[in-house]
């Protein structure tokens, strides 16, 4: 079964927690603390797999979710960091993020993708003692994972992408030309999937053509197979525009290379400005005067024309050496950029960034702020020296400077994420 679009969910794993712990041994009294870190959650990463060529495997698992770290333990002991979770596809696959449309990736050149960091793992008390502090009763708990809804799209990759109307052999062409084996028979519909083929010319060089579907008048609003195919010739660099040149059904070549034309700009505009070249073929049962009308309209458009017969492989090497030759000329097969940085996993990791925003509302300085939150979950606020620590953070993130900044006196309250405190100058 061919699938160009599927919907994933996925999450990294989440760091495991840093441990409170103490040392314990016979005749040793008051240990010093020995609570391990938490081991780092799973990644979850794309990986291309130059076996797939459809996103078939995706009907059947949907939920990609990579374990979390393990917990530190006592006597200095890492918790496991998680293993990565590998998504295999097909390469042109593209990612998107669901709720928002946006590009994060394609994966048309790259082999692998970081798309979901694992959180880091907590810090254990270990980490914690000072000569001040020699009994620190709190860890960090470790960094969330990130779960996120995944649309998959499934664009092949090919310099040329046939168009035109069924049953005007555009399968027959590219297994005359290309190593691709595809269906070929005498109804409407034979090619219900696309096709690459690789045209091999002289040593050295080739380039790959995708065969689609045939398109009708209305395939834009789903008439037929629908125009969905065409998202599969988006990236080719040129397009061949095959038509029956002997007209065997029974109508107008050059009318139906305007339905097609027109089909296309229905799906985008941008596929209506790819150079064509159009192919007339079953030329071994065309009448003259059936290939003058049509060199008559290339010439009026000013397009690109090979007279062919792909049953009897005629007038294709010309076809070929043409096209390589335009090829040469045109810009690279196209890649989406993506609408985010280098580095995706990154930003969108719970806590990662030290941001934070401060809004007064009558008189109290509320802070909203993911790392802090993640430090309160982890300290004992009635342990003096967890609270300090909790202090020397907000200094260091640049809590304090701003709540300064804003005119904040002492005593004045400040709720950090559902928490009062009373402000008091730090020295
Ligand atoms: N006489 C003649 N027949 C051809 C030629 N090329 C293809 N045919 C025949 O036309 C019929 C349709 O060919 P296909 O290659 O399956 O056509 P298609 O455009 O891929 O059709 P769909 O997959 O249905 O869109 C078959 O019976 C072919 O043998 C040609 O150059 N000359
Ligand atoms: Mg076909």
């Amino acid at each position: 079964m061919f699938v160009d679009v599927a919907e994933i969910r996925i999450k990294s794993g989440k760091g495991g927690n840093g441990a409170v712990s103490f040392h314990r041994e016979k005749y040793v009294s008051a240990g010093g603390p020995d609570g391990g870190d938490g081991g780092k959650g799973g990644n979850v990463i794309l990986r291309v797999d130059p076996h797939l060529n459809t996103l078939v495997d995706f009907r059947y698992r949907v939920k990609y979710i990579a374990k979390d770290g393990e917990d530190g333990g006592r006597n200095n002991c890492s918790g496991k960091s998680a293993p990565d979770t590998i998504i295999r596809v097909p390469s042109g696959t593209i990612v998107k993020d669901k709720e928002t449309g946006s590009i994060i990736v394609d994966m048309s050149q790259k082999e692998s993708f970081m798309i979901a960091k694992g959180g880091r793992g907590g810090r254990g008390n270990q980490h914690f003692a000072t000569p001040a502090r020699q009994v620190p009763q709190f860890a960090i708990p470790g960094e969330d994972g990130v779960s996120m809804d995944l649309i998959l799209e499934l664009k092949l990759l090919a310099d040329v992408g046939l168009i035109g109307f069924p049953n005007v052999g555009k399968s027959t062409l590219i297994s005359a030309i290309s190593n691709a084996r595809p269906k070929i028979a005498n109804y409407h519909f034979t090619t219900l999937q696309p096709n690459l083929g690789v045209v091999s010319i002289d040593e050295g060089e080739s380039f790959v053509v995708a065969d689609i579907p045939g398109l009708i008048e209305g395939a834009s609003a789903g008439v037929g197979l629908g125009h969905d195919f065409l998202r599969h010739v988006e990236r080719c660099r040129m397009l061949w525009h095959v038509v029956d040149a002997a007209a065997l059904e029974g109508k107008n070549a050059v009318s139906d290379i305007e339905v097609i034309n027109k089909e296309l700009a229905c799906f985008s505009e941008e596929l209506t400005q790819k150079p064509q070249i159009l192919v007339a073929n079953k030329l071994d049962l065309a009448t003259g005067d059936q290939v003058k009308e049509l060199e008559d309209y290339a010439k009026r458009t000013k397009t690109q024309f090979f007279g062919v017969s792909a049953l009897e492989r005629s007038g294709l090497d010309s076809l070929k050496k043409a096209t390589l030759q335009k090829l040469k000329e045109l810009p690279p097969i196209k890649v989406f950029e993506s609408d985010f940085d280098d580095d995706f996993a990154k930003p969108h990791r719970l806590g990662s960034d030290n941001g934070f925003e401060i809004k007064v509302e009558d008189g109290v300085f509320k802070v909203k702020s993911e790392l802090l939150l993640r430090i309160l979950k982890s300290v004992d606020l009635f342990d003096y020296g967890a609270l300090l620590y909790f202090q020397k953070m907000l200094i260091k993130i640049g809590v304090d400077a701003q709540l300064k900044a804003l005119g904040i006196q002492e005593k004045d309250v400040v709720v950090i994420d559902g928490i009062d405190f009373d402000f008091e100058y730090i020295t």
